[in-house]
């Protein structure tokens, strides 16, 4: 089956015929072959959302809000087919891809609502018989540059706070997950979506996403992705004065202090680290325990990490799918040989799981080094995938500064049972996103989402935040005094 990209209303072959194959993860089965599209297809695709942009943006938010709702009753119908083809074509377990699925749900009823919200406020004037407000506007068209390793989520967060303040949308999914993505720009066409809203291109990020950042009719652009990539996005489109969100991954922690509960901190650990093989922004890699627990811990958390089982996502019996690719798989041992020249003691997992039908795969065995010392690349880099590193402490206080040494900082975490401990730990986690008895993954999608630091450039994500960032303020002024009234000088 070869994928066409949406431009316009349509569905198009890209202009120079060119696809690659769409690959199962778990069973290196081809499902579908996706467009390499060209400069050309950004461009009409630009063309088409910029000539759509000027009636979408005067539709009545509300009017938006409801196409909206309409998206997220029709992903809920088909939360279960989608989750189904989710997990085939990124290999993360079934009940994840629900998950994924789950969130676009979220997502689309909270901007629904949006829709008839989006509250502006008003304030007095400094001067008699006047009107001063600050109202949320439209700003144009919006570049969406995604991963594969949320491929409803992430391109939902994304498109539906964009369309509901008014702006058009190209949209750049990952090659590796262009199935999800033509399944959300169906829904949209079905619910209501007029043609040239919403775009779609699949294609290279040297090649698309470049075209969408260097495009001067591209007003916005949010992008998730690695922290290379981001920087490269940030120059690009900031040099073009473009608005820019970047969301960059992390190295996200768990701290265990010596009163945590550990038989939740070792559900919570094993849940953040090898959900979705480790391949979240907000996976916790490193784990910050205190001295006297930390043999114990150790010792429980690799007899159930031993009893892990890996295999398709779509089979019930699974807990951990592949990673993504070859290339994936490569990186992942690649940081594991790293780990052991850097001394660390490994415990468990470091290589490639072959049995069987495995071997048909990506499949890593869940790794676990302890003895890290804060300063190994293993423990201040982004995995990506099931590695988990070790560190011992003394204090929570040591434990905090170990947290918040790396250049990332989207997530973190502390079990502990004792308040003082936990309300010195929010308060100086410096992440975007804090959890406390839980583990660092399963952000909501009515609060903030994003970190400091590395991991972006200050934005926020989901919730309020998202529109923000999607809309721009507009001051008003309304003199009805009948008179030219001059601020500021005195009569
Ligand atoms: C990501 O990995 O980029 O908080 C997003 C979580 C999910 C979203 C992760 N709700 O783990």
């Amino acid at each position: 089956m070869k994928l066409k990209n949406y431009i316009g209303g349509q569905w198009v072959e890209p202009e120079n015929g060119a696809y690659e194959p769409v690959i199962d993860p778990a069973t290196g089965e081809i499902l579908a072959e996706v467009p390499k599209s060209s400069v050309k297809d950004a461009d009409r695709a630009i063309a088409a959302a910029r000539s759509a942009y000027d009636s979408w943006r005067k539709v009545p938010a509300p009017k938006r809000g409801e196409i909206l709702f309409k998206v997220g009753q029709i992903l809920k119908e088909r939360k279960h087919e989608l989750a189904q083809q989710m997990t085939r074509e990124m290999g993360k377990v079934y009940t994840e891809a629900a998950g994924d699925v789950q969130e676009g749900i979220d997502m689309a009823f909270y901007m629904a609502g949006e829709g008839r919200r989006s509250f502006g406020y008003t304030t007095p004037s400094e001067l008699p018989d006047k009107f001063a407000m600050a109202t949320r506007d439209s700003i144009g068209v919006a570049g969406i540059i995604t991963p594969w390793n949320f491929p409803m989520a992430i391109p939902t967060w994304k498109i539906f706070p964009a369309l509901v303040c008014g702006n058009t949308v190209v949209f750049k999914p990952a090659s590796e997950v262009p199935l999800s993505a033509q399944a959300l720009v169906n829904i949209l066409i079905e619910a209501g979506v007029p043609a040239g809203v919403v775009n779609l291109v699949h294609g290279d990020g040297p090649v698309v996403g470049e075209a969408l950042l260097a495009d001067p009719r591209v007003d916005l652009i949010s992008f998730t992705g690695s922290n290379q990539t981001g920087r490269h996005v940030a120059k690009v489109a900031g040099e073009a004065l473009k608005r820019v969100s970047l969301e960059l991954g992390g190295k996200n922690a768990i701290i265990v202090m010596d009163d945590a509960n550990l038989d939740l901190a070792v559900e919570g650990i094993l849940w953040s680290a090898f959900g979705t093989t480790g391949q979240r922004c907000t996976a916790c890699s490193r784990l910050i325990v205190h001295e006297k627990i930390y043999d114990e811990l150790r010792d429980r958390l690799a007899d159930r990490m031993s009893k892990l089982r890996l295999g398709h996502g779509l089979e019930k019996s699974t807990d951990v799918g592949p990673l993504i690719t070859q290339k994936a798989l490569e990186k992942v041992h690649g940081y594991v040989e790293i780990g052991q020249q850097e001394g660390a003691k490994l415990v468990l997992g470091g290589g490639r799981a072959e049995n069987g039908d495995l071997s048909r795969g990506y499949f890593y065995q869940p790794t676990l080094f302890t003895e890290v010392t804060p300063e190994m690349r293993i423990a201040s880099e982004e995995i990506f995938g099931p590695v988990l590193s070790m560190i011992r402490v003394k204090s929570l206080e040591e434990a905090i500064a170990i947290n918040n040494r790396v250049t990332y900082g989207l997530s973190s975490s502390i079990f502990s049972q004792d308040v003082n401990r936990v309300f010195q730990a929010i308060r100086d986690l410096a992440t975007g996103i804090v959890y406390i008895n839980a583990g660092t993954t399963g952000a909501e999608i009515h609060l903030p989402f994003g970190g400091t630091r590395g991991t972006g450039n200050g934005h926020r994500e989901a919730g309020t935040a998202a529109l923000d960032f999607f809309s721009e303020w507009k001051a008003v002024y309304v003199d009805f005094s009948g008179k030219l009234q001059r601020a500021q000088i005195d009569a």
